[in-house]
């Protein structure tokens, strides 16, 4: 693919902080009001959006105070649903909620076909109701090197992938986002080789971290975070963490993904969370985390490295990046 779509792929706007959402968030930091979501929520000039009108508030009122296991505060509800990556609807991060407010996660159906030995479609009322969804909490570290905590509800992709019991000459899992140009009109934008395709090795997508995600915040999972369901691989950069899934296929080769498709050499296939292997244009040794001043360290894996990197062994994570 030609560098003309690399350079628009990822903007340097987006490695710069953009400084008008900071200053927000640091005004809203300083004058002490980060305790809950929905205080902060109240107080937010994006409340009166029609996006904030149409979305499901948060349903319990107390995440605000919630953390991961290794302590780090969850994210607000209005970070999450406010400064996102999908280029479906657009390729600017503080336009996605808006477009997303017109768009139509219910009712949801995924097909889970290929080399399986029960091929099926599913609602997700179905998924749902089988798999009795959970909350984790993960951090999201995006290629881009800044990173949210967020409070996922969703079940082990797992538990479907036994369900539909793959071959034995399955090897691999590729994901298909929707493909709706009216409601989604970065899908007409053909600088992109749509659909959005996402993969992962078998035994990567067994993990118990991997996810399907159908929730946030205790609620329904917003349009713009992927509804009605997203993949969530926590270890891996976000975009392997593919949103509004339509289809997932079992396949017995690596399947191509939408990012490498682009640009093989900045957006592998693997793309775990490495902090000693950089970007070619950008260093991935430090994160900036939304809604903080300083900086953090980029962790190994995110962070998951002792779930995860056995399933590694072997393999040199500076070529197989
Ligand atoms: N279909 C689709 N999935 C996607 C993307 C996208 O543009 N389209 N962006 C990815 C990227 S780059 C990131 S960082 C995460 C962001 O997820 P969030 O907006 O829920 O935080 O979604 C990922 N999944
Ligand atoms: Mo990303």
């Amino acid at each position: 693919m030609s560098e003309k779509i690399n350079s628009l792929a990822i903007k340097s706007s987006e490695i710069t902080p953009k400084q008008g959402y900071l200053s927000r968030r640091d005004f809203i930091k300083a004058a002490g009001v980060m305790a809950g979501s929905v205080a902060l929520a109240a107080c937010a000039p994006q409340n009166s959006s029609p996006a904030a009108q149409v979305l499901s508030t948060p349903q319990d009122a107390t995440i605000g105070k919630k953390v991961d296991e290794l302590g780090n505060t969850v994210n607000s509800f209005d970070d999450i649903t406010h400064y996102n990556n999908f280029y479906e609807f657009t390729e600017d991060k503080a336009g996605v909620a808006p477009l997303a407010a017109k768009f139509k996660t219910s009712p949801w159906d995924v097909e889970v076909y290929g080399m399986v030995n029960n091929a099926k479609k599913y609602t997700l009322e179905d998924l749902i109701k089988k798999f009795q969804p959970e909350e984790r909490i993960y951090r999201l570290r995006c290629v881009e090197a800044w990173s949210m905590v967020i409070p996922w509800v969703g079940f082990p992709l797992a538990k479907l992938l036994k369900e539909v019991d793959p071959t034995s000459a399955a090897k691999y899992v590729r994901f298909e986002t929707v493909t709706r140009p009216d409601e989604l009109p970065g899908e007409k934008n053909s600088m992109y080789p749509w659909p959005y395709q996402e993969g992962l090795r078998l035994d990567e997508a067994m993990n118990d971290l991997v996810i399907l995600a159908t929730g946030m915040y205790g609620g329904e999972l917003p349009a713009q975070n992927g509804g009605g369901m997203r993949l969530v691989v926590p270890w891996k950069y976000g975009f392997k963490s593919i949103k509004s899934v339509v289809k997932i296929e079992l396949l017995d080769q690596q399947p191509a993904t939408m990012w490498s498709t682009i640009s093989s050499s900045e957006y592998g296939f693997y793309s775990n969370v490495n902090p000693q292997v950089d970007h070619p244009r950008w260093s991935q040794a430090t994160e900036r985390r939304i809604g903080e001043l300083q900086r953090r360290d980029t962790l190994m894996f995110n962070g998951y490295a002792e779930q995860v990197a056995h399933l590694y062994d072997g393999m040199d994570l500076k070529t197989n990046y």
